[in-house]
């Protein structure tokens, strides 16, 4: 019975989420933050049972909260037999480190919780790969005498740490470990890079989108894809990709990849750009939003600065407004469409709307792009530089007397690909 007992709560944590309130951060929004909190807990395995909030000018640079509220999340602790603190901003080496002494049970922050959650979810050698570095970087900083095992810290929510392996708390060993999955990254980043340059002949739409948000249903019922779809954050953390056919003459490559959530750790920006390289590549980016959602309008925010942190906003993007099935308020449909344009509704899950969404990515594609077919003759083709740089190029054909160029010309180019060529009588641009 007993060990019955120690499975069962081994398996689940008990938590209190404890938050701060400021002036730039008012009680109301970090109510909210805590509900997401608690959705990132119950992902990762633990129940908050209680939520701590305490309002203060800024946050105590030695323990988050100030003397009194530790002592109040102490006696809390021991009275609801609570194993873990979760923090919802993110504390400094010495905050985690404070805290824990005071309180003597598990803290973790917020970027510790994803970086745990991301942790568990990473399936492919390159998403597991970007993990562990992200979280070895997360811990480098905390790695001091008072942390002595690597799992200590990652005890979290049960994980053991990165990898399954005994990784030894040792700075050196952890910055040797860096190194090595640094240059796994760079050796999946040249794959990919290989496994675009073959694809390259089609256009690329990348969905990107809060998590829960509803991508990998999308990518499912536009294709015929068994993309694994939950209603937990994070569900997804590598990239699919599969033929979508919009029109009978039009077939694009659509992919699906991790989600984007408020405060995103950057060590996991940056440790995912060979994941995310996929949406930079990407010819139209599709953002997909969860409109049931009370917080549609901050995670659209977050979505777009993240984007932005990314350096992508110079492509073509459609505000897809997914879940309206789940609307108790269709009006609020109407100003989505009013600020965030151009747009669309739909339900992914039930299949409303889909066919327009398709017509519109084509049209969104035809008014972007024009393809064309260039004949070189072969004593011309000093000029395949020029055009290499103004265009595209999908396709590259050789016969006895000329190259023919399959390529996809950005629009607001053409002008320039029409002067270049008009210099050259015997090159012939078909549309
Ligand atoms: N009611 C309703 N639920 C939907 C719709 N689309 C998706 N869902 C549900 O929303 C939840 C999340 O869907 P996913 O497709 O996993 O979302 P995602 O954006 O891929 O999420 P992550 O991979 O976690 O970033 C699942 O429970 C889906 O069944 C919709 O149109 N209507
Ligand atoms: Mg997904």
């Amino acid at each position: 019975m007993r060990k019955l007992i120690d499975i069962v709560q081994s398996t689940r944590e008990r938590a209190i989420a404890v938050g701060v309130a400021t002036y730039h951060n008012p009680i109301k929004v970090v109510k909210e933050h805590l509900e997401e909190l608690a959705l990132l807990a119950d992902t990762a395995g633990a129940d908050i049972i209680k939520n701590v909030i305490q309002e203060r000018d800024k946050f105590d640079t030695a323990t988050y909260v100030g003397k009194g509220k530790v002592a109040e999340i102490k006696k809390i602790a021991d009275e609801e037999n609570i194993q873990l603190i979760i923090i919802d901003d993110d504390l400094s080496p010495g905050q985690a480190s404070n805290l824990e002494k005071e309180l003597e049970i598990k803290v973790i922050d917020r970027s510790g919780l994803i970086l745990d959650i991301f942790a568990k979810r990473a399936r492919s050698s390159e998403s597991r790969t970007q993990v562990e570095l992200a979280q070895l970087e997360y811990l480098l900083p905390r790695l001091t005498r008072l942390w002595t095992h690597l799992s200590k810290q990652f005890g979290g929510i049960g994980t053991k740490g990165p990898g399954e392996t005994q990784i030894e708390t040792d700075r050196r060993l952890a910055r040797e470990r860096i190194s090595i999955l640094k240059k796994k990254l760079v050796q999946i980043k040249a794959q990919r890079s290989t496994q675009r340059k073959r694809r390259a002949d089609k256009i690329k739409v990348a969905l990107v989108g809060y998590t829960n948000a509803g991508k990998s249903t999308l990518l499912n019922a536009l294709s015929n894809a068994d993309v694994f779809v939950e209603n937990r954050l994070f569900a997804t953390l590598d990239t699919t990709t599969r033929s979508v056919k919009l029109e009978p003459n039009r077939v694009i490559l659509l992919t699906d990849t991790v989600g984007f959530i408020r405060k995103l750790p950057h060590h996991l920006v940056a440790s995912f750009q060979s994941t995310l390289e996929e949406v930079r590549e990407a010819d139209i980016v599709l953002h997909v939003i969860d409109s049931a959602n009370e917080q549609a309008v901050d995670q659209i925010t977050t979505v777009n600065e993240t984007l932005h942190d990314l350096e992508i906003y110079k492509k073509p993007l459609i505000y897809i407004f997914n879940k309206i099935d789940k609307m108790d308020d269709r009006s609020l449909l109407k100003e989505f469409q009013r600020t965030y344009s151009p747009s669309i509704s739909i339900s992914a899950s039930r299949s409303i709307n889909l066919n327009a969404l398709q017509k519109m990515i084509a049209d969104s594609i035809n008014s972007t792009f024009t393809e064309v077919i260039i004949h070189i003759p072969l004593n011309e083709q000093n000029i395949l530089g020029k055009i290499y740089s103004l265009a595209q190029i999908t396709n590259q054909k050789y016969t006895e007397e000329k190259i023919i160029l399959s390529a996809k010309i950005a629009n607001d180019q053409i002008k320039r690909v029409r002067n270049l060529l008009a210099l050259h009588k015997n090159i012939i641009l078909d549309f």
